[in-house]
């Protein structure tokens, strides 16, 4: 195995034995087989578009099974042995469909005629083939090979944007034929020097942003816009279930499904921005949030009372303390932990989960542990635009800054700790992600009755965060880049890859970004990055912030 799409990649260079993250060789080496065809699905996919046909199902598949290989969302081998095997039956239904319609297939060798082994042991020989592992790219140099990487990580990022926004019935075409363009590339025969690649790599960004506006549309469509929402961190007693990862529908079917029965649900991770949706707060049993960010889950689930779900990343391996009442749903799974699936129309039965949290104690106790406010999102910000331009204007606020992305298991997070405790008064600090668990408890105090710590969301509101910059840049009559704003980005998987993408391709620069570089950008296109954007890694916390401000 060769991995190196996250920010725990071993020794910073990539892991070769097993991942940081618990996936086994042979996980990754599908995984990688698993991308491999999907890039043959994708050639034919082009030249059906070349001849007017296509196949929906395979577009929406394609999402699905891309954003499954994402960094902590599935550890299990017969799950990608399953999807290698549909992505080219999908493909040789569009190679038919294709031909039928009297057009030709001008396809290259490689992954348009792959065609898998029977078993296991088989395909991971096939794991060999040119083209497969990373390190095996067709590229002429390593910043061309640095450029595929990023590009492929990107559209992970992409894809689980696209499958969240598709599960709630919003789907773009044009999202679905970027995703093959970005698969088929360097695999269609076609030269590419390196400011193509560098230009396929912002174009993810940018496709991003309207994968990201979909989901952000899905949303508030479904769920309503968020609203400052007051979220107990204690519990109360009685039955529980912990819901953690990224998805509304599966929390909102299960808060239906748990209704009147004596179970109270609890976020966890980056679930806790739910509480500020309409919709979902208006169910009474819906009462707080447990624990903090992913990596810290070992620990957070063995202590939690009653059933577990994990409805998309960030899973871990699942520890004895609640190996037997942990289940995995949606795209999510490890071996051996009870899946609840999906049926045709999306409807989930729950009963497992529900059967299991009876079963257990739940709370015994009632416990105050405080709360946090969520639920500033664009429309609840730009809700008070004008308290906040007046601030602005009056000198009230000094700077905003925008303390977003992934939380980790490194040491070197604690920055992000140290920065949001040394902001000075007269700032704000908007958040996003699971990084915010290093601060999110912190009472930061107010100005002109607004909170100075401000949680926009998820990870994937990070639309929200980007239409809060764009129309406090609109009200200055600025560009985003003149606003008294920075961003201190922490990146971990490769959604934070596609939003880097969507801001480089916004062209906002001098983002500060850490704990460390992603370990897949050569010298050169790092050199890139800091000479046309300004990126910086982030040094010490006192140091960068004098530097912003006087910027
Ligand atoms: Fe965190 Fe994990 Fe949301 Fe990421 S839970 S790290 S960006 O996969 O998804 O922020
Ligand atoms: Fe290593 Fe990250 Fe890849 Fe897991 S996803 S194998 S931790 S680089």
């Amino acid at each position: 195995m060769f991995c190196y799409q996250c920010e725990q990649a071993a020794k910073g260079e990539g892991c070769t034995k097993i991942g940081v993250c618990g996936k086994q060789p042979e996980v990754s080496d599908l995984q990688d087989l698993t991308a491999y065809a999907m890039r043959g699905l994708a050639l034919v996919a082009l030249e059906g578009r070349k001849a007017g046909q296509s196949l929906p199902a395979a577009d929406e598949y394609v999402v699905q099974t891309l954003f499954s290989t994402l960094t902590n969302v599935n550890f299990d081998a017969d799950y990608f042995v399953t999807k290698i095997k549909e992505i080219v039956r999908f493909r040789d239904e569009l190679k038919a469909k294709i031909q039928a319609a009297g057009a030709s297939l001008n396809l290259p060798e490689g992954p348009a005629n792959f065609q898998p082994a029977a078993d296991l042991a088989g395909l991971l020989e096939q794991c060999e083939l040119p083209g497969v592992k990373l390190k095996s790219y067709p590229a002429d140099n390593d910043d061309i090979a640095s450029l595929m990487h990023t590009v492929l990580f990107s559209l992970k990022g992409i894809a689980a944007y696209a499958d969240h926004a598709q599960i709630l019935g919003q789907k773009d075409q044009s999202v679905y034929d970027f995703v093959y363009e970005g698969l088929a590339a360097g695999f269609d025969g076609k030269a590419r020097g390196l400011e193509d690649w560098v230009g396929l790599a912002l174009k993810t960004g940018e496709i991003n942003l309207k994968a990201m506006e979909l989901l952000d549309a899905g949303n508030t469509g479904h769920y309503g816009h968020p609203e400052p929402t007051s979220v107990p961190l204690g519990h109360r007693k009685g039955k529980a279930i912990l819901v953690s990862g990224h998805d509304l529908k599966d929390l909102e079917m299960l808060l239906e499904q748990t209704k009147g029965k004596g179970i109270d649900v609890y976020t966890h991770g980056e679930m806790l921005p739910t509480h500020g949706y309409p919709t979902l707060k208006a169910y009474d049993h819906f009462y707080g949030h447990f624990g903090t960010a992913w990596q810290n889950q070992q620990k957070e689930f063995g202590e939690f009372p009653g059933a577990i779900l994990m409805t998309t990343n960030c899973l871990q391996k699942p520890q004895g303390a609640y190996a037997d009442h942990i289940y995995t749903t949606g795209l999510v799974g490890w071996p051996g932990v009870t899946h609840i699936p999906g049926a045709a129309d999306g409807s989930k039965d729950f009963g497992p989960v529900i059967a299991k949290a009876l079963e257990l104690p739940g709370f015994t106790d009632e416990a105050d542990k405080g709360s946090v406010m969520v639920g500033f999102g664009r429309n609840a910000v730009l809700g008070v635009a004008d308290k906040v331009i007046d601030a602005v204007k009056g000198g009230a606020i000094k700077h905003f800054f925008l303390v977003g992305g992934c939380d980790g298991a490194k040491p070197g997070r604690s920055y992000y700790t140290e920065f949001v405790e040394k902001t000075p008064a007269d700032t704000v600090v908007l958040t996003l992600a699971c990084g915010k668990f290093r601060f999110f408890d912190k009472d930061l105090g107010t100005i002109g009755g607004l909170p100075r710590l401000l949680d926009v969301g998820q990870c994937n509101d990070a639309y929200s965060a980007i239409q809060i910059a764009v129309a406090l840049a609109g009200a200055f009559e600025c560009d985003v880049n003149d606003l008294p704003l920075t961003l201190v980005l922490s990146w971990y998987e490769q959604k934070a890859v596609a939003i880097l993408m969507t801001l480089l391709h916004l062209g906002i620069k001098n983002i500060y970004i850490g704990p460390s570089l992603p370990a897949f950008l050569t010298p050169n296109v790092l050199n890139f990055l800091v000479d046309s954007y300004g990126i910086k890694l982030v040094t010490d916390p006192e140091k960068d912030m004098q530097a912003m401000l006087a910027a």
